[in-house]
């Protein structure tokens, strides 16, 4: 409601300044001064160092976004791969400012040098064969240079050799959730079906597969240190995105098909917390939120606990409402912790044996209920009738 009020006021005041200049205008009439609508060159001179004006705008705001944002990029890669990543961007965005920094000098500087000036005509200029074929390799070599590069890389990273020793893990997206289903000792998903889903197998996952008995679901992704987790995706509604910002990694995920990536993951998440960052961004955020919870605690609200830092795995495709919150928390731990954890996982199709027994008599209650209620209400389309 404010931000429409605010629009509104944005859209009077314009009308209003539209309305006084043409009433300048007008008090014009007649006075001495030039009110052609064709440029001088006084119009043209002015215009010019506009130019120069706008170009200085762009560079200081450009440096002051750097001073100010610089340290909003993400930081440190978690990757084995998240290097090679971070060099190919850190080499696009160097070529980018260059690129940039040149080009807009020239343009601006032309259009000052070149401005209208009084009896000069423009000149005539076809083509010039040897300028065009500069201005045309130049850029050519430069981008496929940096596509081959980046093309090397992909193919470096996301190649997965069949016969390497990884962790096989499924991450499961629906609106608004993930999860999580690990293959168990055999390192082999079962079959999994949108068909499939009742109760606890919210996967889908086919019970009758062999390769499925040791399936362990879960909601919170562990992954060990320094070994090659290879993730398969799967979607159940619509379109999401699997993105690991620290790991360097993302992969869309699709309804009706799996998609795949693998990456070695090279901190913890105990060493990624210490790393010296890490440990001043999250003490400044902290200082925030402690100021925050004050605020709040002053107007009789609970305050907020302080932020500790975790590896997310997010959704990076716009699926709908909720999109914003999709999320699972990421914990690397050390191979022994990592082995510790999973021995504490109970198997999926364990899971769906309990959840058989136990609500058993739960729904026979629900069962009787509901034709006590189908009866009651069959009595009243009787007495309805009558
Ligand atoms: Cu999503």
């Amino acid at each position: 409601m404010t931000s429409l009020l605010v629009i509104i006021v944005l859209v009077l005041l314009a009308v209003a300044l539209w309305q006084l200049t043409k009433i300048f205008d007008l008090t014009q009439v007649g006075s001495t001064s030039d009110s052609s609508q064709v440029a001088n060159d006084k119009d043209n001179h002015l215009q010019g160092y506009l130019m120069f004006g706008f170009l200085a705008f762009l560079y200081i705001f450009t440096i002051y976004g750097l001073i100010a944002w610089g340290n909003l990029p993400l930081h440190t890669p978690a990757s084995e791969h998240g290097g090679q990543v971070d060099h190919l961007m850190n080499i696009t965005w160097v070529l980018i400012f260059i690129v940039q920094a040149i080009t807009q000098v020239l343009l601006y500087y032309f259009a000052f040098k070149y401005k209208g000036k009084e009896g000069q005509k423009a000149l005539y200029f076809a083509d010039n064969n040897k300028l065009e074929a500069l201005w045309s390799i130049i850029p050519a070599v430069v981008l496929a240079g940096l596509i081959l590069y980046g093309l090397y890389a992909w193919t470096n990273i996301m190649f997965v050799d069949e016969d390497e020793d990884t962790i096989v893990v499924e991450v499961y997206a629906q609106q608004f959730k993930w999860t999580a289903r690990y293959a168990g000792a055999d390192n082999v998903l079962g079959k999994a079906n949108v068909r499939y889903i009742e109760g606890v197998n919210t996967l889908g996952v086919d019970l009758s597969d062999p390769n499925a008995q040791d399936d362990i679901v879960v909601s919170e992704l562990h992954i060990p240190k320094g070994k090659k987790v290879h993730f398969k995706f799967r979607s159940q509604d619509v379109l999401h995105s699997a993105y690991f910002p620290h790991f360097r990694a993302q992969m869309n995920c699709v309804p009706g098909m799996v998609t795949e990536f693998a990456f070695t993951p090279t901190y913890t998440t105990a060493e990624y917390r210490d790393l010296p960052y890490m440990i001043e961004k999250v003490s400044h955020i902290n200082d925030l939120r402690a100021k925050k919870s004050a605020e709040l605690i002053a107007k009789g609200q609970p305050g907020l606990d302080p932020y500790a830092f975790d590896y997310l795995l997010l959704c990076n495709k716009i699926c709908g409402a909720s999109h914003y919150n999709m999320q699972m928390k990421v914990i690397v731990d050390s191979p022994e912790d990592y082995k510790k954890w999973l021995a504490n996982q109970e198997s999926l199709v364990k899971q769906v044996k309990a959840s058989l027994e136990q609500p058993a008599e739960g729904a026979a209650a629900t069962e009787g209920e509901v034709k006590k209620d189908t009866v009651a209400a069959a009595d009243t389309v009787a007495v309805a009738v009558k």
